[in-house]
């Protein structure tokens, strides 16, 4: 297959583009912007005859329609991803989440590919600590940022063009990611590279929220299989039982780094900070026969802070910036 991977540069993107390169024979074309969370380092090392690069904008209509005439499938990671920077400027959300993804909607019905969309159990709100339920397929949307709502958008996008064009589309929504390659704005990255520096973790509010982590080749793994074998129009749900609360993350990352256990600052909350995720993913289990590697966070959180104690030449020039936005929102 040629697939072409959307927001191939970030986070979980290049991860799943890595994935692709060692485990199958599909050559991969990724589209990115390059925005301040697009890094061509994540991508470096890729055999030339099987990867491609293309930098352009998933909202450009023209450039969106050749390329899709030209592919087998699509998986569509693109997106303003960072809750609290659609809280201090949701406009690209809008831009990215909502129309980018309509733009590739319509090149998928036009060309009749293969579509495999990524989203977030943020979608569906948050959970009591003591609910004995978790997030599956059935439970309603019910968003709380500007960033969540967009990706719900998104969502009921995709579904709406499966029902009413017949595009062949899929859905994937999974838990909190970590690994490798991940922007050090987000939680565990900013405290591991904190540490490194000689800084304390910051932690929001008083560090009782819960995330319910997953290793991004885990995730990868899930949407390679989801789009080798999942059904067309269903919703799968991806997850690895790595439920844990930000403040045991910050203690463990503080002693694995040597450090007292309690040398972290508590600092402002996050307006409408959802309290909890958990996911459900019985159904991908079940019904395409997947299951996750790293089935202990310890380990995998160990090898990611080696990853960025060995890395600092792919994460130092974004420090600076990235703790002066949080210095200006109280959160440093
Ligand atoms: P990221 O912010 O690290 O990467 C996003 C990538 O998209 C960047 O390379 C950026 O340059 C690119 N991009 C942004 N706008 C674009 C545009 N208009 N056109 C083309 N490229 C554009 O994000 P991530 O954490 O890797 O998340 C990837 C996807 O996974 C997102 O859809 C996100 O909602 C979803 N997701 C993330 C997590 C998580 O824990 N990070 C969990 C579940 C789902
Ligand atoms: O410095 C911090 N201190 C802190 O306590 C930061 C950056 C975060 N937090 C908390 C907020 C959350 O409870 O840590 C938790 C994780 O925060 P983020 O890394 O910002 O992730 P989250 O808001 O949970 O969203 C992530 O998972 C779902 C991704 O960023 C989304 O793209 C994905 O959809």
């Amino acid at each position: 297959m040629k697939i072409l991977v959307t927001g191939g540069a970030g986070f979980i993107g290049s991860n799943f583009v890595h994935h692709v390169i060692r485990n199958t024979d599909h050559t991969v074309t990724v589209l990115d912007l390059l925005t301040y969370a697009g890094n061509l380092a994540s991508l470096a090392g890729l055999p030339e005859d099987r990867f491609e690069f293309v930098q352009g904008d998933i909202g450009d209509a023209a450039l969106v329609d050749g390329l899709f005439a030209e592919h087998d499938a699509v998986v569509h990671f693109a997106a303003e991803s960072h809750n609290d920077n659609s809280l201090s400027d949701p406009r690209p959300f809008l831009d990215t989440n909502i129309i980018g993804t309509f733009t590739l909607l319509e090149a998928a019905r036009k060309h009749g590919t293969r579509f495999h969309h990524i989203s977030t159990d943020e979608v569906y709100g948050d959970l009591e600590l003591d609910d004995p339920e978790r997030f599956t397929e059935h439970t309603p949307y019910n968003p709380s940022s500007p960033y969540s709502s967009t990706k719900a958008g998104s969502d009921l996008l995709v579904r709406a063009w499966v029902r009413s064009f017949g595009v062949q589309a899929t859905i994937s929504n999974c838990s909190n990611n970590y690994g490798p390659f991940q922007h050090v704005e987000k939680f565990i990255p900013r405290q591991i590279t904190n540490v490194l520096r000689g800084e304390r973790p910051k932690l929001y509010g008083t560090g009782e929220n819960v995330r319910d982590w997953i290793h991004a080749d885990d995730h990868s793994s899930a949407v390679l299989t989801i789009l080798e074998k999942g059904e067309i129009g269903q919703t799968y749900l991806i997850g690895a039982d790595g439920e844990k609360n930000n403040k045991d993350v910050v203690e463990l990352i503080l002693t694995r780094l040597g450090q007292p256990a309690d040398a972290y600052d508590l600092v402002t909350d996050r307006p409408g900070h959802d309290l909890r995720y958990a996911i459900d993913s019985s159904k991908l289990r079940r019904e395409l026969g997947w299951a996750p590697a790293y089935s202990d966070f310890e380990a995998g959180l160990s090898a990611t802070i080696e990853w960025y104690r060995d890395n600092e030449a792919w994460w130092a020039p974004q420090k600076d910036a990235t703790e002066a936005k949080y210095a200006a929102t109280g959160q440093a």
